[in-house]
């Protein structure tokens, strides 16, 4: 598969949140400037990626107006093209966020709605840029509440393959599509380890496959309830695993640390 923006897989993409609610890092980036350093750090540390978001998704998390979506991270997308260019992905799923953010010299687009949103594909496909569709049961104000499946990895698969051919019958390119099952996205840390155990099942999907569990709630779970500040020896493992099993893109808040994990994943898998 040949790898995006040029480069080799796997690629890692660093989470910048511009909220002042994000449940991790929340209202530390909110200055451009600090913003912008966190950026230039992650660069140094090896970030393939910048995945710059402006509303927050966890779990009931509030909505908030495109308006202020576009304050927050236009003018740091603008100020990291002056700095570099890195590939900068915007996390949202409002699409006339998605067409600004792209002006504004974003090169990608990462919906955890999955361009379900009215005019998203058709968006997409004329924005003629990678795009990132999530999986999620229900949505954020309410997805774990009571997450149900019969078959996790089966119900997501299908979504995912749906949500493919509805992109490819609306124009989108196959080589811009990648998928993510949505860690921690309406589902219990049961489901959660499902997917992750069976991650080969959407590698057969033939597309890019994102893996986002830096930080979740399924790593502090397993770590007998480890808050967020104690879940970055969880979130390597996962993503050295993640790496192993092949997926193409890491999505994560430690980009040094998981660099490191990821150069002995591909020494490993390098040697006779
Ligand atoms: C994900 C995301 C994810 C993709 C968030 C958090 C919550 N985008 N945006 N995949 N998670 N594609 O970082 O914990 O898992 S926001």
């Amino acid at each position: 598969m040949k790898a995006l923006f040029g480069k080799s897989y796997p690629l890692l993409m660093g989470i910048l949140n511009v909220t002042p609610d994000s449940f991790s890092d929340g209202g530390k980036f909110i200055q451009k400037d600090i913003a912008i350093n966190h950026v230039k750090r992650m660069i140094d540390e090896g970030a393939d990626i910048i995945d710059i978001g402006g509303e927050s998704t966890r779990p009931g998390a509030a909505t908030i107006s495109i308006d202020e979506e576009y304050e927050r991270v236009v003018p740091v997308i603008k100020a990291i093209r002056e700095i570099s260019d890195i590939p900068v992905s915007i996390d949202t799923s409002k699409p006339g966020l998605m067409e600004e953010a792209v002006k504004a010299g974003a090169s990608m687009i990462n919906d955890v709605n999955a361009l379900r949103s009215k005019g998203a594909v058709a968006l997409a496909a004329r924005l003629n840029v990678p795009v990132c569709i999530m999986h999620m049961q229900g949505q954020p104000r309410s997805m774990q509440h009571k997450p149900e499946y019969g078959d996790v990895v089966n119900e997501v698969k299908e979504f995912l393959v749906e949500r493919i051919n509805t992109c490819l019958n609306e124009g989108i390119n196959k080589d811009n599509i990648i998928i993510d099952p949505g860690f921690g996205f309406g589902k219990t840390l049961e489901h959660n380890l499902s997917l992750f155990k069976h991650l080969d099942k959407f590698l057969e999907l033939d597309v890019p496959l994102l893996v986002g569990v830096s930080r979740k709630s399924m790593i502090g779970t397993v770590l007998n309830d480890a808050p967020v500040e104690q879940r970055l020896y969880g979130s390597v493992a996962l993503a050295t695993l993640a790496a192993w099993m092949n997926a193409q893109i890491l999505r994560v808040h430690d980009v040094k640390a998981t660099a490191d994990a990821l150069k002995l994943c591909r020494a490993v898998k390098e040697a006779q």
